[in-house]
C-alpha cells in the first residue's frame, strides 16, 4: 500500500490530548489504519495510556485494555489465546508500549511471549526516556542525553551510557519477524507494518518516534529530526524476517551533530563526547552489517 491508498477511516481518533508534533501519536495513527477494525490493542502506562484515553474520553475505535506497566507481553499473549479459543484466530492483537514499559520494566513478560512464539504484534514507540512521568532515563535514552535523571552540572553530563539495542535483543530470540522503522519514513512504516500484518507467530516492530516536550525541539521538527536520525546512522532501518537481516535504508552518514543540534537535550554536549557518539554509531553500523551479511 502506498501512503495515498492509505485508508481515510481514523481508528485512532482526533481530539486526544498528546502533545503538537509527538512521534507516537503519528505512529499509532498510522498504524492503526494499517491493521484494520479487526484488532485488539493492549498498551500499558505510557503517555499514548493518558493522551489515547483521558476519561472520560477514548481516541480508540477497536477494543483497548490498560494493563500493568510490566505485563504487556503476558495479556497480548492471554487475549490472544482466549480470542483463538473463541473461534477469533483472524483478529490481531497488538501490544503497544512505550521504550519504559519495554526495554526496562516489561522486558520479561515480552520476551517470555517472543520465546514461546506467541501470535502477537508487539510494538515498541521509542522516544527514549520515561515521558509520561516527567522525562527520566530509560535504557533506550541515548548516551549524552539530559533527562531529569541524567541531569547536566559540573561533574555530570547527561546519560553516561549508551543506548540499549533492543531489537537485536528480540532478533537472539529467533521469531518470525523483528524490525525498526520510523515516523520520518512513512513508506518503510507501512511496508513492515502490512507484511506484519500477515506474518503468523511473533513479531516485534520498533518505531523511531521523537518527543518534543522530552527531546527539547520544535514541534514541527519531529519528522526532520526522525529523518536526520537515520541518515546520520543515530537509527538504522532493518528488518530480519525468519532468520534473513535485511538492511532497508544506507545512511549518508551526515555527521551526529546535524542531529544533536536542533535538540535542547544534547545542548551541553562537549566535543569530545560528541565524538564518542560518532564512534558508537561507526560500531553500530559495522556490527549491523556483520548481522547483515551473516544473516543474508
Ligand atoms: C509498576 C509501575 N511503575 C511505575 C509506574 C509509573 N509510570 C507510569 S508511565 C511511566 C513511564 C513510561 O515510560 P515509557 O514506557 O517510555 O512510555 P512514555 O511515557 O515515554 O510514552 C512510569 C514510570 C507504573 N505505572 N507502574
Ligand atoms: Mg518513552
Amino acid at each position: 500500500m502506498k501512503l495515498k491508498e492509505m485508508p481515510d477511516e481514523e481508528l485512532f481518533t482526533r481530539g486526544h490530548t498528546a502533545c503538537a508534533g509527538c512521534g507516537g501519536a503519528i505512529a499509532v495513527r498510522n498504524l492503526m489504519k494499517i491493521l484494520g477494525p479487526n484488532t485488539v490493542v493492549q498498551n500499558p502506562a505510557c503517555c499514548m495510556l493518558v493522551f489515547g484515553g483521558t476519561y472520560p474520553l477514548v481516541a480508540w475505535k477497536v477494543p483497548y485494555q490498560d494493563v500493568a506497566f510490566e505485563n504487556t507481553g503476558a495479556c497480548a499473549t492471554g487475549t490472544k489465546r482466549a480470542l483463538k479459543a473463541r473461534g477469533k484466530d483472524d483478529t490481531i492483537v497488538l501490544g503497544i508500549a512505550g521504550d519504559g514499559g519495554t526495554a526496562d520494566i516489561g522486558l520479561q513478560s515480552l520476551s517470555a511471549a517472543a520465546e514461546r512464539n506467541e501470535d502477537i504484534l508487539y510494538v515498541m514507540y521509542d522516544n527514549e526516556a520515561y515521558m509520561n512521568t516527567g522525562i527520566q532515563r530509560s535504557s533506550s535514552t541515548p548516551f549524552g542525553a539530559w533527562t531529569t535523571t541524567t541531569p547536566v552540572g559540573k561533574v555530570k553530563a547527561g546519560k553516561a551510557n549508551f543506548k540499549k539495542d533492543m531489537p537485536q535483543i528480540m532478533i537472539a530470540h529467533n521469531v518470525p519477524y523483528v524490525a525498526t522503522t520510523s515516523v520520518g519514513h512513512i513508506q518503510d512504516f507501512i511496508n513492515k507494518f502490512e507484511k506484519a500484518k500477515r506474518i503468523k507467530g511473533f513479531r516485534y516492530i520498533q518505531v523511531f518516534a521523537p518527543c518534543p516536550t522530552g527531546w527539547r525541539h520544535d514541534t514541527a521538527k519531529s519528522i526532520e529530526i526522525a529523518k536526520l536520525a537515520v541518515e546520520t546512522g543515530m537509527w538504522t532501518l532493518y528488518e530480519c524476517e525468519n532468520g534473513k537481516f535485511t538492511i532497508n535504508r544506507k545512511p549518508k552518514f551526515t555527521p551526529v551533530e546535524e542531529y544533536l543540534k536542533p535538540q535542547g537535550r544534547f545542548r551541553h554536549m562537549k566535543p569530545e563526547d560528541i565524538a564518542k557518539l560518532q564512534e558508537w554509531v561507526k560500531k553500530k553500523w559495522e556490527a549491523d552489517e556483520k548481522v547483515a551479511l551473516a544473516r543474508a
